[in-house]
């Protein structure tokens, strides 16, 4: 351990892309931190007791020992690495944490957030048009960004992960919107080769399996005793 701050002690989970990164990301440090399951279905996520904790009415959420509430999948990502910086999953010196950060945002901008507004304002048009302003004009359009998106980043991969030689958050943050957009009828083009085999090399991490949703929390968490947010 590294920097002295309040140990994580509960996350707000469910299921969904951002708290498919953190359990990636907890994983990849091998660290088990105690689970809440907000129903989203439910929406548990509105209710006045959980936006108490985060105003945004999403998840995922870090609570810490002393209290206090993270929230924003990238946030909870940086404060984990301060915490416990090995193995490094956004890097080791100023330099490497920088390229990290620059190739994670690009990765974000160019291909995540509009893979998820075309979701929004497509497939989960239904789920989402009551919780959020949905554009469904905007739905194809979206999705075409992100192709573009994924086709600029084929023309540059040339080492094994996306921000260079060492595996990073930057990876597990792009893999866990592709992978999961893909079930959703988003699918990397067919002439990016290179993207392809980096999606097959992040697959091969077992995180990449034992961070999907209910790979292992059914049987930790039965539904009917389910503590209290409050708890
Ligand atoms: N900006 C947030 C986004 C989190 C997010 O999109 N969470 C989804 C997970 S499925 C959510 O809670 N959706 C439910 C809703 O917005 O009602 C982050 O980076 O953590």
């Amino acid at each position: 351990m590294h920097e002295s701050g309040p140990r994580p002690i509960r996350l707000f989970d469910s299921f969904g892309i951002l708290p498919r990164v953190i359990r990636f990301f907890l994983l990849e440090k091998g660290l088990d931190v105690p689970r809440y399951e907000v129903d989203l279905l439910l929406g548990e996520n509105r209710d006045p007791e959980y936006l108490k904790l985060n105003p945004s009415g999403q998840t995922p959420a870090l609570e810490l020992s002393d209290g206090t509430i993270l929230c924003e999948g990238p946030v909870i990502c940086e404060y984990l690495e301060e915490l416990y910086p090995d193995p490094p999953l956004i890097g080791m010196t100023g330099k490497e944490r920088a390229i990290t950060r620059m190739w994670w945002r690009r990765v974000e901008l160019n291909i995540c957030q509009p893979m998820i507004l075309g979701f929004y304002y497509g497939e989960g048009l239904e789920t989402y048009r009551t919780r959020m302003r949905c554009i469904p004009e905007a739905a194809d359009g979206m999705k075409e960004r992100a192709r573009d998106g994924i086709r600029w980043l084929d023309g540059l991969l040339r080492g094994e992960w996306v921000a260079g030689p060492s595996f990073t958050v930057a990876d597990i943050h792009l893999y866990s919107f592709v992978q999961e957009m893909s079930e959703k009828g988003q699918q990397v083009p067919d002439e990016c080769a290179a993207v392809k085999k980096w999606m097959d090399r992040v697959a091969a991490r077992p995180a990449a399996e034992m961070s999907l949703w209910r790979w292992k929390s059914a049987a930790e968490m039965p539904a009917p005793e389910r503590p209290r947010i409050s708890s």
